[in-house]
């Protein structure tokens, strides 16, 4: 299945959740080679509006190769929506590509040299597209005029791979404002300017924002507002929320993304 995004388009929700990080039923399961629960969580997110998946199997004690090949194996065949390859490391990205039947959303290339100089001839190999994370070896800058230049750096290194700007998604990369309350506004700038000035997609992904603050859901339902008004492509996020879906749906109203507003009244109205 094709999904469209950008400015133009409602916000795609990419769901965050085929990842084991705090849920002990899926990491037991991944542990032992069951897959109950990644069906489950895959049906669910699509249900609920996810348009394309994040998966993502890392944990201490896995061989993180085996499950993912397997996990992405069994994905495409259950359901029709993208799959978002979620590793952070290119030896097991490369395994999931080699076997994924569809174009994959690879889950992310960096500027770190290990990431960049392994994985854009992979990427270009399996004719994927790629999440650009605005970071490099000394780190993630607080200020969106430093990224502005690692993210120049990188499209220009993807472009020696034949890479266009409508292959790479840019994420905003956002820190929890609890210990830097301008988190959020720098990364909205860098969400701005690739929209505007670099015409690339971005993503986001929105529970970081929030860390350390109590009604999370509330941050994040803003932040995810703000970065619709600023051009945000994509949100990784839990698509089982309300809070989070209904914000999207109102903001793709309020941005004109929505025409005539067609989805949001078919989500809501009662008639
Ligand atoms: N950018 C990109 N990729 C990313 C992130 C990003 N991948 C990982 C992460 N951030 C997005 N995915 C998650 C997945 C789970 C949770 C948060 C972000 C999460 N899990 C709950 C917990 O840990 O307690 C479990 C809740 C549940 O059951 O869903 O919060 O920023 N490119």
């Amino acid at each position: 299945r094709t999904v469209f995004f950008g400015e133009t388009y409602p916000v795609t929700v990419v769901g965050e959740r085929i990842n084991p990080t705090g849920k002990k039923k899926l990491s037991e399961e991944l542990r032992n080679g069951k897959y109950t629960e990644v069906r489950r969580l895959a049906a669910e997110q699509v249900e609920n509006g996810a348009e394309i998946l994040d998966v993502n199997v890392g944990m201490p004690g896995i061989d993180e190769k085996k499950t993912m090949v397997e996990v992405v194996k069994l994905l495409s065949n259950v359901v029709e929506c993208p799959l978002c390859l979620d590793s952070s490391s290119p030896d097991v990205l490369e395994a999931a590509l080699r076997i994924y039947p569809g174009r994959a959303l690879i889950n992310s290339i960096s500027a770190e040299k290990s990431k960049i100089q392994r994985m854009l001839p992979i990427a270009r190999k399996y004719g994927a597209m790629f999440i650009l994370l605005p970071l490099n070896d000394e780190g993630v800058p607080e200020q969106a005029r430093e990224r502005y230049e690692i993210i120049q750096n990188i499209i220009s290194e993807a472009k020696k791979y034949d890479f266009e700007n409508s292959d790479i998604v840019v994420d905003g990369l956002v820190m929890s404002v609890s210990s830097n309350q301008n988190a959020a506004e720098e990364t909205l700038k860098v969400i701005r300017w690739c929209a505007g000035t670099l015409g690339c997609a971005t993503i986001a992904g929105l529970s970081n924002v929030s860390f350390g603050l109590p009604e999370r859901g509330y941050i994040n339902s803003a932040f995810l507002a703000m970065g619709i008004g600023n051009g945000l492509s994509m949100a990784i996020a839990n698509p089982s929320s309300e809070m989070i879906m209904g914000i999207k749906a109102a903001s793709d109203v309020l941005t004109a993304r929505d025409k005539n507003s067609l989805t949001y009244i078919g989500r809501y109205s009662d008639g």
